[in-house]
């Protein structure tokens, strides 16, 4: 299990348990988004009988999505869950609460990054409703090919935090 993002990734190591110690890497602190998709490929290989998992925020898909290439060339089934809030949510947020309002936070409304996934030669779709995420998920565990599920979610949800992280 791999995140690559900002409260989407909060929300997964609040919610998501990983099924082994070592099975659970995130950018951390201060982490560099866009990491994810290099080091979804490094567990792909370690791990050739695991099933890869790797959250991505709609923001981290701006910094690395072109590397789906990689995964395509090499054949490297990951399944990709894209938290599509339409903004840099660790961003837009923490904004409002310090300032009270928010700068060039938001993204392109709902873009289609499993077509995007699709037009490099992984398999991909959309989810709009929560009761259709867990079928989407069966498919592309099931699919034995890189597998973007891109979620739309909500902008207004803010991940609770206590502090700034400063
Ligand atoms: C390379 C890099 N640039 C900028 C940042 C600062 N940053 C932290 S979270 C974030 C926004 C994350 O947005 P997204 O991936 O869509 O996650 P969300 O918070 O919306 O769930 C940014 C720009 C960073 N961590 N790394
Ligand atoms: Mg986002």
């Amino acid at each position: 299990m791999i995140g690559d993002g900002g409260d989407f990734v909060s929300f997964a190591g609040r919610y998501v348990e990983p099924a082994r110690p070592g099975g659970w890497l995130d950018p951390g602190p201060y982490g560099c988004l866009g990491a994810g998709l290099g080091a979804a490929m490094a567990a792909r290989i370690a791990r050739p009988s695991a099933q890869v998992v790797l959250l991505l925020g709609d923001g981290a898909v701006g910094m690395s999505l072109m590397d789906v290439d990689t995964l395509v060339r090499h054949q490297l089934p990951v399944v990709m869950v894209v938290g599509n809030n339409s903004c840099w949510g660790l961003e837009k947020h923490p904004m409002r609460f310090l300032y009270g309002y928010d700068v060039a936070t938001d993204l392109a409304p709902q873009t289609a990054y499993d077509e995007v996934a699709q037009a490099l030669g992984a398999a991909g779709e959309a989810v709009t409703k929560p009761e259709d995420i867990g079928a989407a998920l069966d498919r592309a565990f099931a699919s034995g090919v890189p597998y973007l599920v891109n979620v739309m979610t909500d902008p207004e949800a803010a991940y609770p935090r206590a502090t700034t992280g400063v």
